[in-house]
């Protein structure tokens, strides 16, 4: 047989040679690294979207930025409140092992607690190395917009890898939660940067109490608010407005030409808030129905939370992934994404999400678990949960006690089978107390000033101090 070569070229040449003549002939563009956009939303509930069920709420935005997105339907926040899930998805580690388990300001020991709350650190200490310093040394201009939460001064984001740190000015009579002047910021800043790669780290004060919304819009939802349910009127605003600001990011990636090479990830740091204060009345701040309870709780109201990921070119537009995901495994994640080196000492606690965005369907992970040692007003007593595949168990300090759901057959864990499955509920329990002593969990200790004396076992023997505690305010 007549060598088709050999025809062409009048003479022979190895396979080899003549496949890297062909790539010198044709040298691609030096790869540019992906640009990142992150909204980190604070309280956004898991049912806050059109997209993930929500008929009052309105997101066209977001709605239509999930249909060419991948969205992750079991995703969780690495705690039911803000400081623990923001240090985590900065670390990539479980808020108990950073002992960073509370708010900033958390409520303190009190005589009237039946547990004395265990210690934590309200500031993030500066040898954790964030996503964003890592981000910083592969290249990236780095910004961070909004709220942090996870230090006061001498621990701010210009001391964790960010160029630049815009927050909001606080104005009388403001409108929309600074969701617009944030949005201005972070527009400026990634049109500064254009032309090299970079991280805007979006973090809206919105949806957080205290609700501010314009007063126009707040009108058009009151003419069509529910009697029940998701029917503030404020939050709908407030969430439109959110929406906007998406918009108007996604509309400057797009002008700038980025939109091909920018992942966009949108979340929230902890489940909606059930309930408000207003006047004198407690009305519904959110529903997170079909999910039970809501910020602070440890029911899925107050962990679950959206997440909906856009990698250009790898994620199958309007594609869902139903793997149990958390804060944490955003840092790993991003490090893949960026075609950076994976730092396995610091993100001890996340796995990367990059093979369920390729399309796979599994991540190798036993369990996933929460830890609040603490007392968060009249809404949480200290606690600590786990879920291994569809089993989640809830253990309640104060009172010994324990709950087990079968989240596939209960979602609205409405059926506690820790009585009717005491072999299920002990061995999980095990694993969660073993998985606190891995991690060095704090526990609260028994409040000698207390009127009631709490059953022994439930008390900790981790000791209640951190190891490395930092001025608290
Ligand atoms: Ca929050």
């Amino acid at each position: 047989m007549r060598n088709p070569i050999r025809k062409i070229l009048g003479f022979s040449l190895p396979a080899a040679m003549l496949l890297s003549a062909h790539v010198q002939a044709a040298p691609s563009k030096p790869e540019r690294k992906p640009n990142i956009v992150i909204f980190l939303i604070d309280d956004l509930g898991w049912r806050d979207l059109g997209c993930s069920g929500s008929t009052f709420y309105q997101t066209p935005t977001i709605d239509r930025f999930a249909a060419g997105a991948m969205r992750f339907n079991e995703s969780y926040a690495s705690a039911s409140i803000c400081s623990p899930t923001r240090a985590s998805l900065l670390t990539g580690k479980y808020p108990a092992r950073l002992h960073l388990t509370h708010i900033m300001g958390g409520e303190k020991p009190s005589p009237k607690r039946n547990l004395k709350t265990a210690g934590w650190i309200e500031n993030l200490p500066l040898p954790e190395v964030t996503f964003a310093e890592v981000l910083k040394e592969g290249g990236y201009a780095t910004g961070h917009f909004g709220k942090w939460h996870v230090g006061g001064p001498g621990f701010t984001p210009d001391q964790q890898g960010f160029d630049v740190t815009v927050d909001a000015t606080p104005a009388k009579n403001r409108q929309d939660k600074n969701v617009t002047q944030l949005t201005d910021a972070a527009i400026a800043f990634m049109q500064a940067h254009a032309k090299e790669p970079f991280l805007a780290y979006v973090c809206h004060h919105t949806v957080h109490v205290p609700y501010e919304a314009d007063e126009a819009m707040t009108d058009i939802y009151r003419q069509k608010a529910p009697r029940t349910g998701q029917n503030h009127t404020k939050m709908a605003a407030m969430i439109e407005t959110l929406d906007h600001s998406v918009n108007r990011v996604l509309q400057t990636l797009d002008e700038l030409g980025l939109a091909d090479n920018t992942i966009v990830i949108f979340t929230s740091d902890n489940g909606g808030l059930r309930h408000v204060q207003e006047g004198k009345q407690n009305v519904t701040a959110t529903d997170n129905a079909p999910a039970r309870g809501g910020k602070a709780m440890l029911y899925e109201g107050g962990i679950r939370v959206p997440l909906i990921i856009k990698w250009p070119g790898v994620t199958r537009p309007g594609s869902i992934s139903t793997v149990p995901v958390i804060s944490m495994d955003l840092y790993p994640t991003l490090l893949d994404m960026a075609g950076l080196p994976p730092r396995p000492a610091q993100h001890l606690d996340g796995l990367s999400l990059a093979p369920l965005l390729r399309g796979g369907e599994t991540l190798q992970r036993g369990a996933l678990f929460w830890h609040f040692p603490h007392y968060h007003s009249n809404v949480a007593t200290p606690m600590g949960s786990l879920r291994a595949g569809d089993w989640k168990l809830i253990e309640f300090f104060e009172r010994n006690r324990t709950e087990l759901y079968n989240l596939k057959d209960d979602f609205s864990e409405k059926h506690n089978l820790a009585a009717e499955l005491p072999e299920k509920a002990a061995a999980l329990r095990q694993q969660l107390h073993d998985w606190r002593t891995s991690v060095g969990a704090l526990m609260p200790a028994a409040n000698p000033k207390s009127p009631r004396t709490p059953a022994k076992s439930a008390v900790g023997t981790s000791g209640s101090k951190p190891a490395n505690s930092n001025p608290t305010p």
